[in-house]
């Protein structure tokens, strides 16, 4: 399973464009100073056909569960309630869409070099975080 690539532990290396992503979401001044400053570890782990993401950092530790294709209701680390889709693309990319109050937000995480990168767009404003294997 394509998915088997993505699991571990891995760690921020670099971070484009974060801040104005979190501004068009609609976050706060002080969380986005928080948000811009962390250096999160991220675990990706499959149990069964459920797959958790754990973000963990000095600020802030989350982490949300879910199934490839099925819905589910997510509480972001910013702290939205949003309808949640994961699916995994031909490409071996991992699409995780969220919706909330009519709005919308894509995070893309791939696979680069072993590196994981995942990038996010809302309305067009993307930002880019590459991750390291731990
Ligand atoms: C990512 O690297 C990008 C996921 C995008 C999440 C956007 C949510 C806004 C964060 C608001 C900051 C909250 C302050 C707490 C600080 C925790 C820092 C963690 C930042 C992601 C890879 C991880 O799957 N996702």
């Amino acid at each position: 399973m394509a998915i088997d690539a993505f699991l571990g532990k891995w760690c921020l290396v670099s971070s484009e464009g974060f801040e104005d992503y979190m501004k068009e979401l609609g976050v706060g001044m002080a969380m986005r100073k928080m948000g811009s400053m962390a250096k999160p570890d991220v675990y990706i782990i499959k149990e069964g056909d459920t797959i958790t993401v754990k973000t963990e950092s000095t600020f802030k530790t989350s982490q949300f569960s879910f199934k490839i294709g099925e819905k589910f209701e997510e509480n972001t680390l910013d702290g939205r309630k949003t309808q949640t889709l994961v699916s995994l693309k031909d490409d071996g990319s991992l699409i995780q869409e969220q919706e909330w109050d009519g709005k919308k937000t894509v995070i893309t995480r791939k696979l680069v070099d072993g590196q994981l990168v995942v990038e996010c767009d809302m309305n067009g404003v993307k930002c880019v975080r590459v991750y390291q294997k731990a």
